[in-house]
């Protein structure tokens, strides 16, 4: 399928218009996410992941708790002139003085920093929140950490029947996507934890409501079977062409741009592959499981309120089976995982 070349006008969805890195979604390249209830039978919820590719659960987490979470990081962030001033912290509103350039959203792509530069300040600060108690945890404060949340680890624990081998993935990645900066490309997980087995739990989770224009994750339909395919191919071609284990591990193929995604246009992508992008408004307690091989990317903020978009993705391993022990440090910019 192409990509008409005329410019769209029509709102995408509920009247809203919904960006991607490679302009604005049309209504028939979009469908809603389907929502889950974490009360529901865990072996139902299992079969719609396994048909999905992801599990969409409303409210798992106390509303109360993220929000708690949000304050506390845009506390830490609020010396670096980040947000619009006399306003509640826990809002997250982009400051409307400041340039966005000076805060570039981390986890969305490479970063080309002046060392010394005020987004070079923010992105140290943005990094140092990834090691904040509130977070991370202390066991000398006697803090869990938003990390380790209990409601998010007893689900995983049960959902996947990995029990007390149910390991939370030191390294994770708190991002903030500034409105109108660039949103993650077209990925899947797998391909930055190759030295693992496929079978890892990404938990992603919003700090705070996103609405749907907000810059939420939106997942490909059908997307981990194509995910599945490519890393497949990969795998035959990389040993055809005599790779080593450890270059196919270590590979960005040739699906795949020097960042790792597979495309920095979503849009394009999905058309490609005659697929829609799905979709949703996000609240505060919202999270959503997806595969090592489930296609997503995100769609760029437009939140009219100009709300920062504030997000962390937390992986779980079956620490009895082999597992990308790279990712057991805390996350660094250029950390090359
Ligand atoms: O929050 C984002 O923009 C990307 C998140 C992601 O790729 C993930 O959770 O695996
Ligand atoms: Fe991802």
């Amino acid at each position: 399928m192409t990509v008409p070349t005329s410019t769209p006008s029509k709102p995408t969805l509920d009247g809203v218009e919904l960006y991607v890195n490679d302009g604005l979604l049309r209504p028939d390249e979009v469908a809603p996410l389907h929502p889950s209830s974490p009360s529901e039978p865990v072996e139902q919820l299992y079969k719609r992941y396994a048909a999905d590719g992801y599990l969409f659960l409303r409210g798992l987490i106390p509303r109360e708790d993220v929000l708690d979470a949000r304050k506390s990081y845009f506390s830490a962030l609020e010396p670096t002139l980040f947000l619009e001033p006399n306003l509640p912290v826990v809002d997250g509103i982009f400051n409307s003085s400041s340039s966005r350039d000076d805060f570039p959203g981390i986890g969305s792509g490479q970063l080309d920093l002046d060392p010394g530069s005020p987004a070079a300040r923010f992105v140290d600060a943005a990094v140092k929140s990834h090691t904040d108690s509130w977070y991370i945890g202390s066991k000398e404060e006697g803090i869990t950490g938003f990390c380790n949340h209990p409601a998010i680890l007893e689900f995983v624990a049960r959902f996947t029947g990995w029990a007390e081998n149910t390991l939370t993935v030191r390294r994770t990645l708190l991002r903030n996507n500034t409105p109108g900066n660039h949103a993650i490309g077209v990925h899947y997980d797998q391909i930055y934890m190759r030295y693992g087995e496929p079978t890892s739990v990404t938990v992603w989770v919003p700090i705070g409501d996103v609405k749907l224009e907000g810059g939420g994750l939106i997942y490909l339909e059908e997307g981990y079977k194509i995910g599945e395919r490519m890393e497949k191919e990969f795998n035959k071609k990389a040993r055809a062409d005599g790779m080593s284990e450890d270059e196919v591990r270590n590979a960005f193929n040739a699906n795949m741009l020097s960042s790792g995604v597979l495309s920095e246009e979503p849009r394009e992508f999905a058309n490609t592959h005659g697929k829609k992008w799905l979709v949703a408004a996000y609240e505060a307690g919202d999270v959503v499981l997806h595969g090592a091989h489930t296609i997503h990317a995100s769609t760029v903020n437009h939140d009219p309120e100009g709300c920062i978009r504030l997000a962390t993705d937390l992986r779980f391993v079956d620490s009895s089976k082999p597992w990308d022990t790279r990712w057991d440090k805390d996350f660094e910019i250029g950390d090359g995982v």
